[in-house]
């Protein structure tokens, strides 16, 4: 049967068969009063019925259906368990006890459950967060889906949309949820005032329906944007006092509030920098005053002068991240987490993992990535985000001798932390599908899941998204998986190489424009000159190279062991060297834009072939986004390979024609 039910998401809940019979479910160890226990029953409720006919009664059941507290699982884990006519699901609490039931929803739709088994699954990370860049006017900041469905001009919205919302992030393990942009403007600011406690406590419970607590994003301004003070100094004695007073309003009026994200110092945000502070100075004395309330301060480390000059050939962005937070790693309280960057610019096709991570040993780290395609495709070109986020988990820092991963890291396995994880910049929006393109919902499903257990591959992650979302063939189903498998490499060879990054619209950040340089009008992101390309981070450059631990730092150093596809990021390389296949570099160029130009449009071919499985609507709104991704990988395609041939005098040895 086709999935006509795009509002649902991969909880549509397509009929997998018919046989269901009667279920009886029980709770022993679990109050059937708490609310997220309740969500779990509406749940089974509601998707039993749909996938198999099953009736739910109290007598004469054929299945019995047991929810038991198991004190022996982790925190949030659970077990499924199934033998003969009885499913167990085991969980130490009541988040485990909900994930274990959607675990074992997801199975009955995989039609994994014939068979007797026994399933058990604790989470890697602590915290598993998405962070909405949701303005109050409605507006999203790189929100490619449509407006805000949490507001309507500066009011808070909270309607079955919501709960729905809530539902599809306790299906895949997500546990927190920022409601607003970093970037704290306007009404934003007076979210902490009693104009919006109510709506936000409102919303606060439908969340914690779910196991999942709220968060705010924090203007660092407030006692002067809305306390009419004319400081916001941490370390003066009226600013703490104006927070302490402030903190406890809110967490009176919001007890469901997990704590706050603060971007300071950073793109025009004020922070602690203007009054000579540290970024530690900052956000200690924020945790400082949440602690009594047992909450977090989630702290970005996206810190950097955008309007720096780039002529300065040791000027280097990249480096800023490491250059703010190294030095104050053991500073920072035990409530507070940093939170990192997966790169050490920002969220492009291919970066090297921040050396942050890993970087900083006694401070609390959490990974940020970011599903909305800011640089990827703005949810019209298909680009599957897990093989990415796999790359960055299973990156060894070399902190230390094992368990050195990011994923070690910020799991806690590395240095023994609980205040940890991992957040994204969601991708989703008021648009009926939420994510703009259907294709791009397998990033927020992904994410979810890879945050939970970052064992699984990229392969299965696509595979059980196609399987929960669509009813295919296997024949369609190998397909479709095959065009997510591919597409990040796709987008990567038609847009910037290497690793250099940009090339990109400047403030829109779609579609080529070579030169294309955001704050100011000296330099490149690129370096181009007639001889070659690239940013030179070595020791001999920047110095960028040497913020690694010394077997990353020697491997990036040299130009002969960096990574290839990390060339041009960490050197200026000329058109001529030869890569690792023997081809030129700027025979490389010409050949990738090429092939991903070519490439995508296979892909818009194995979509259309996908047509008769495919519900029409969304076979035609997934379509007409592939018509523009060749429209846009020709334009990066021409434009990136005419640059370089002007630059460079160097022809394409095929003789192909470059616009
Ligand atoms: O990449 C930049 C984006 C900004 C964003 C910023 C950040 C929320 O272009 O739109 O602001 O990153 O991460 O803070």
């Amino acid at each position: 049967m086709k999935n006509t039910d795009w509002s649902q998401l991969w909880l549509a809940y397509h009929k997998v068969s018919d046989d269901g019979g009667k279920w009886h479910i029980s709770f022993d160890g679990f109050d059937e009063k708490n609310r997220v226990i309740n969500s779990l029953k509406n749940e089974v409720s509601l998707a039993l019925p749909k996938l198999t006919g099953a009736e739910i009664t109290d007598t004469g059941a054929d299945t019995e259906l047991k929810v038991i507290k198991d004190s022996s699982i982790a925190k949030e884990g659970f077990v499924v368990k199934k033998m003969g006519s009885t499913v167990t699901i085991g969980a130490s609490d009541e988040n485990g006890a909900l994930y274990g039931m959607f675990e074992l929803l997801r199975l009955i739709t995989l039609r994994e459950v014939d068979a007797d088994f026994e399933l058990l699954s604790e989470p890697d990370n602590p915290l598993r967060m998405m962070n909405h860049w949701d303005n109050m006017d409605g507006s999203i900041e790189r929100g490619y889906s449509g407006r805000s469905f949490f507001y309507v001009n500066n009011e808070i919205i909270v309607d079955d949309r919501t709960r729905d919302y809530a539902r599809f992030m306790a299906s895949i393990g997500i546990n927190g949820i920022v409601i607003n942009n970093v970037n704290v403007k306007q009404a934003a600011s007076y979210m902490i005032t009693d104009r919006y406690f109510s709506k936000l406590r409102e919303l606060s419970e439908v969340f914690a329906d779910y196991g999942i607590k709220m968060y705010l994003s924090l203007n660092f301004a407030s006692p002067i944007e809305i306390g009419g003070m004319d400081i916001c100094d941490p370390l003066d004695e009226g600013v703490i006092s104006w927070w302490k007073d402030k903190c406890k309003e809110v967490f009176t009026e919001l007890p469901e509030l997990g704590g706050f994200l603060v971007k300071a110092d950073s793109e025009g945000r004020p922070g602690p920098f203007t009054y000579g502070r540290t970024q530690a100075d900052g956000a200690n004395m924020l945790a400082d005053i949440v602690k009594e309330y047992d909450k977090l301060i989630i702290w970005r480390c996206f810190v950097y002068n955008c309007t720096q000059d780039w002529r300065d050939k040791k000027t280097d962005r990249a480096r800023a991240g490491y250059d703010y937070f190294k030095d104050l790693d053991g500073e920072y309280h035990d409530n507070v987490i940093l939170q990192i960057k997966n790169g050490p610019m920002d969220f492009q096709i291919r970066e090297p993992v921040s050396p942050l991570l890993g970087g900083l040993t006694k401070t609390n780290q959490m990974l940020e990535v970011q599903i909305a395609q800011e640089y990827t495709g703005h949810q019209i070109d298909l680009c599957y985000l897990m093989p990415m986020f796999k790359e960055v988990l299973e990156f060894r820092t070399h902190c230390q001798d094992d368990k050195d991963t990011v994923a070690d890291v910020i799991s806690g396995k590395a240095f023994g932390n609980k205040n940890c994880g991992i957040a994204a910049v969601i991708n989703t929006g008021n648009d009926l599908n939420w994510t703009g393109n259907d294709l791009a919902a397998a990033n927020t499903y992904g994410f979810g899941r890879l945050a939970f257990d970052t064992t699984l591959s990229s392969e299965e992650i696509a595979r059980e998204w196609v399987k929960l979302t669509f009813a295919l063939s296997e024949d369609a189903e190998d397909k479709l998986v095959k065009m997510l498998l591919d597409s990040r490499r796709i987008y990567e060879k038609y847009t910037c190489p290497l690793g250099i990054g940009w090339m990109v619209t400047p403030e829109t950040h779609y579609g080529p424009s070579v030169d294309g340089y955001e704050y100011s009008r000296w330099g490149t992101y690129h370096r181009a000159d007639h001889l070659g390309l690239g940013v030179d981070r070595s020791d001999k450059g920047t110095g960028y190279a040497q913020q690694y631990y010394k077997e990353n730092a020697e491997i990036y150093n040299d130009p002969k062991t960096c990574p290839e596809e990390l060339l041009l990021f960490f050197h200026h390389i000329p058109y001529t060297w030869k890569m690792m296949d023997g081809r030129t570099l700027i025979q490389y160029i010409y050949d990738t834009h090429f092939e991903g130009e070519s490439e995508a449009e296979e892909l818009a071919a194995m979509w259309d072939s996908l047509e008769k499985e495919i519900e029409p609507e969304a076979f035609a709104r997934v379509k007409q986004r592939f018509d523009m991704q060749i429209h846009n990988a020709r334009e990066w395609r021409d434009q990136v390979n005419s640059y370089f041939f002007r630059k460079s005098g160097i022809a394409d040895e095929k003789g192909r024609d470059i616009f």
